[in-house]
């Protein structure tokens, strides 16, 4: 693979994978790779998801605050290459840190983005037997969040939801038998689910 080409797919995927899955991850920030600086600088994840720092090279630390002012939220003190410190964070806001000998001198910094997950409403989940059509409407908190229909038994992928604006959703399936309960995820970590009422 072609440096930059890797060095993209490397960007895309810490920026992506935290986005898709609702379960807690692990993102890995390398630390002293190729300089005085953390890789990638900044990362986005979701509240309960858990940021492993890998050192590249030795003499560098992670440590919350800005440079000369650490807060104490954690602080990994000077590690050697191959060490690896780990820091979950439970809740939304955001996070500066730094390397203790290179943050003033080089601007060795980082930061750590903790995103408030949104919250999914199924307004309405309605089966017309004599068509065979689910329609669906549901809210989201975010209304830059993309929502996907499925079924909750099965997890089989219905479909996407056309997105009306200001928050608010709405599809029509044509789909047998049934599926009695739906799940809507947002590829922003919400979901919800809702028992379908058969007219
Ligand atoms: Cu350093």
């Amino acid at each position: 693979m072609k440096p930059y080409i890797k060095f993209a797919f490397v960007v895309c995927c810490a920026a992506v994978i935290p986005l898709l899955s609702s379960k807690a991850a692990t993102v890995t920030v390398t630390v002293g790779n190729g300089g005085f600086f953390f890789f990638p600088s900044s990362v986005t994840i979701q509240p309960g998801d858990t940021v492993q720092w890998t050192w590249s090279a030795g003499g560098h630390s992670s440590t919350s605050g800005t440079p000369g002012l650490p807060n104490g939220l954690w602080d990994s003190g000077i590690l050697n290459q191959g060490a690896t410190f780990s820091h979950t964070f439970p809740s939304a806001g955001s996070f500066p840190y730094f390397c203790s000998p290179h943050g003033a001198c080089c601007g060795m910094v980082g930061s750590v983005t903790v995103a408030e997950v949104d919250t999914v409403v199924i307004t309405r989940a309605q089966y017309t037997t004599s068509r065979s059509q689910l329609t669906v409407q549901a809210t989201d908190t975010d209304d830059t969040a993309k929502l996907t229909v499925s079924v909750t038994s099965t997890g089989q992928v219905l479909g996407m939801m056309t997105n009306k604006g200001g928050g608010s959703y709405s599809a029509k399936f044509t789909v047998t038998p049934n599926p009695r309960q739906i799940t809507v995820s947002s590829n922003l970590g919400g979901s919800a689910v809702a028992r379908v009422k058969v007219r």
